[in-house]
């Protein structure tokens, strides 16, 4: 009957134009799920490792995500006008998406990331390795969580040491009011006080220039920031004496989190385990015998250009100084006073973790 045909002509075209519609607003949606940019935020340039280990993350988390999430690393605290201790706040609040930031920018919310600025307390890499795979770097990632940070993966920036253009430091008394640029979190300040320096805290945008106009005379980061900074066009002193640790923490807005999907969850935390990997190799490389230089040539297919970073201060006319057991014994004795401060604001509990996880 053609009345019937006709109607079901009718259903026909009907299911088809339905399914024709899902088909094309469906991907829509689902790409409206995600912005189309998630803001980075790092303290440092994109030519540090720090900065690299950045790139590798959000080149990463395309690659994983099939392109559904775009990272845009913002660096030299940008997005911050600079103000690198606003970072873990400004993720909280959800104004910053993501940050890959060190401990010590990240110590002004969590106060428990001060346990690595103890003055001569973690010291060496297989510490420090201890901390952040125990029951230490699992009760800081939780304290992240409580505060709206969720912590993905582990980086570093190293272990920092101390530049000047006064004198070849040994011992406490060579640091005595010397003039040292630090960054502002306020247990460096009682670390330079203690040692009779002259500590003025200073973003780090702000340093550079300080450095370039002999404001300060000395200044403590990580051999991965001197290089790129090319530290010997102002101080000629380097002191290795690895006195407090570092370490880099890719974290997330939680809130913004917990609403992606699990299959994302899992490839953003893929690619920052990926890439802290790839960035502490580079940050370690050369300071750990062949242990970094060869993960980067077997798993990353990476050959460092300047794979020994001691000599490559020495062959830009630096003095490097490393300090004795002996020699580091007389700094850990003189800045007791501040491990002791520093151990209630911290939480005596998590210490004793730390210390803990050490003997392990
Ligand atoms: O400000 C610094 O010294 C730096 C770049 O190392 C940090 O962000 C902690």
């Amino acid at each position: 009957m053609p009345m019937n045909i006709i109607s079901r002509q009718m259903i026909l075209l009907f299911v088809v134009c339905i399914f024709t519609l899902c088909f094309l607003t469906c991907p829509n949606a689902y790409a409206k799920k995600f912005k189309k940019e998630y803001k980075l935020q790092v303290t440092v340039g994109p030519n540090f490792y720090w900065g690299q280990g950045a790139a590798k993350f959000a080149e990463l988390v395309k690659e994983k995500t099939s392109g559904q999430i775009n990272i845009k690393p913002y660096y030299g605290s940008s997005l911050l006008q600079g103000a690198q201790l606003k970072s873990a706040q400004l993720v909280a609040k959800g104004v910053i998406d993501c940050a890959f930031e060190s401990t010590i920018n990240i110590s002004s919310v969590i106060p428990e990331c001060n346990v690595f600025s103890l003055p001569f307390f973690v010291n060496t890499y297989e510490n420090l390795d201890k901390l952040e795979q125990g029951q230490t770097g699992r009760a800081l990632f939780e304290a992240m969580k409580k505060k709206r940070l969720m912590p993905l993966a582990w980086g570093t920036n190293g272990f920092r040491q101390i530049t000047n253009d006064k004198i070849a430091i040994r011992r406490p008394q060579d640091l005595n009011r010397m003039k040292v640029r630090v960054v502002g979190s306020p247990i460096f300040i009682d670390i330079y006080r203690q040692l009779g320096a002259d500590p003025v805290n200073m973003n780090w945008g702000d340093a550079i220039t300080a450095f370039q106009q002999g404001v300060v005379d000395g200044q403590e980061n990580p051999v991965g920031v001197l290089m790129p900074v090319q530290i010997w066009q102002y101080h000629q002193h380097v002191t290795l004496w690895n006195y407090l640790a570092d370490p880099l923490i890719f974290y997330w807005n939680k809130q913004q989190w917990d609403k992606f999907p699990k299959d994302i969850q899992q490839a953003i935390i893929q690619a920052a385990s990926e890439a802290g990997r790839f960035e502490k190799a580079l940050c370690r490389s050369g300071l750990d015998g062949e242990t970094s230089i060869n993960i980067l040539k077997n798993e990353f297919n990476y050959v460092m250009e300047n794979p020994d970073p001691v000599s490559y201060l020495q062959q830009n006319k630096m003095t490097v100084t490393i300090l004795s057991d002996k020699e580091r014994a007389a700094f850990k004795k003189a800045t007791l006073p501040v491990y002791k401060k520093w151990v209630p604001k911290i939480g005596k509990e998590l210490v004793e973790k730390a210390k803990a996880d050490m003997k392990k």
